[in-house]
């Protein structure tokens, strides 16, 4: 059996991702110390962090590597007292990959089989079947094709839609038609008719979908209008252009995940929006009894000298 190497405390920082359940997870392995009060601690060497306590990193002498307890770091490098030389690791795990998975292809089947138009129906007990396109007429366009948006794709895939995908980077994923940089976006958006959204928030994406985008998509196609699924990051999207795009006729439907501000403002027109679907950030929550083992495989690989994966790239901000 190989020994586990021993190493320091781990600290932990999450605000608003359940720290109990996350501190019980990780204590069954490692000693964890939650919050410090920006304690200059030589005994911890790691860190598990979710919009941590600013400063609570930065004086620490002999920290090893961040851990994101997210797929998503715009939270931590937001962090103006991020230490700037500590390796940050992201989770990549099948349990989020396939709680993504699940979600997405929930929303885009409910906008593909009408599901709104049913509940409206089923209210008013109208017994009427308007016409469905098979999956096979409807163009799903994926922004991001890493990890979760890959995984979105091959699902999307095996139920018969057709997929477009576009990426910052030239992509392969197989079956999937893609796109990629500014050049890429625009026809990638005129043959969407799903717009589904999983890109990381960084400055290159802030703001991207806005009213341009979304009346570049395909309004003659299949389902009588394009619809939006955003379960990426809020402040991707212009809330305001939503609205506008949906009174207009530009957009059709959307399904939210994610808001420009978190939770959303009770007086958000989102909210009893009849073409709007909401969910409160829950398109893939990380589950510490899945991810803590995970992470401390990681820190022990890491000991025994073995090299770290899910690296962020911190220049390109995910
Ligand atoms: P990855 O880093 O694996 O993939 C990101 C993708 O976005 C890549 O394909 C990347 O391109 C692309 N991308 C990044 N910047 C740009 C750009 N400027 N223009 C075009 N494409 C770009 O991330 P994941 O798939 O693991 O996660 C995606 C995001 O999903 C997370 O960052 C997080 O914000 C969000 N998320 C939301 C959750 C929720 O519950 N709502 C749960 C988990 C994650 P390239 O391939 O060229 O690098
Ligand atoms: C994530 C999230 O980034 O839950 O993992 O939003």
């Amino acid at each position: 059996m190989t020994e586990k190497p021993a190493f320091g405390r781990i600290l932990l920082s999450v605000t608003g991702m359940y720290p109990q359940r996350w501190l019980d997870a990780l204590s069954k392995a490692r000693p964890t110390v939650l919050e410090p009060d920006g304690e200059a601690d030589p005994t911890i060497e790691y860190a598990v962090v979710w919009k941590q306590k600013r400063g609570v990193l930065k004086p620490l002498p002999n920290l090893k590597v961040i851990f994101s307890a997210g797929a998503g770091v715009d939270h931590l490098l937001a962090d103006p007292d991020l230490p700037a030389d500590v390796p940050i690791v992201r989770v990549v795990a099948e349990n989020l990959t396939q709680y993504m998975v699940e979600y997405v292809t929930w929303r885009v089947l409910d906008h593909h089989r009408q599901g709104r138009t049913y509940r409206a129906q089923q209210a008013q007990k109208i017994w009427h079947e308007p016409p469905q396109p098979p999956a096979n007429e409807v163009t799903v366009g994926i922004m991001g094709l890493g990890e979760l948006g890959s995984a979105a794709a091959r699902a999307l895939l095996s139920l018969g839609f057709k997929v477009n995908g576009w990426s910052r980077r030239e992509k392969r994923v197989d079956g999937v038609h893609t796109f990629h940089g500014e050049a890429g976006l625009t026809p990638f958006l005129n043959a969407t008719d799903i717009l589904v959204v999983l890109l990381p928030l960084t400055p290159a994406t802030e703001g991207l979908v806005d009213f341009s985008v979304l009346e570049r998509l395909r309004r003659n196609g299949p389902l009588g209008g394009p619809c939006l699924v955003n379960a990426g990051r809020g402040r991707l999207q212009r809330e305001a252009d939503i609205l506008r795009a949906l009174d207009q006729g530009v957009l059709k439907e959307a399904s939210l995940d994610v808001f420009e501000q978190e939770p959303l403002n009770p007086k958000s027109p989102l909210w009893a929006h009849p073409k709007v679907f909401i969910t409160p950030h829950a398109a893939a929550s990380s589950d510490p009894a899945h991810l803590a083992p995970l992470m401390i495989a990681q820190m022990e690989a890491f000991e025994r000298g073995e090299p770290l994966t899910n690296l962020v790239d911190r220049e390109a901000g995910y």
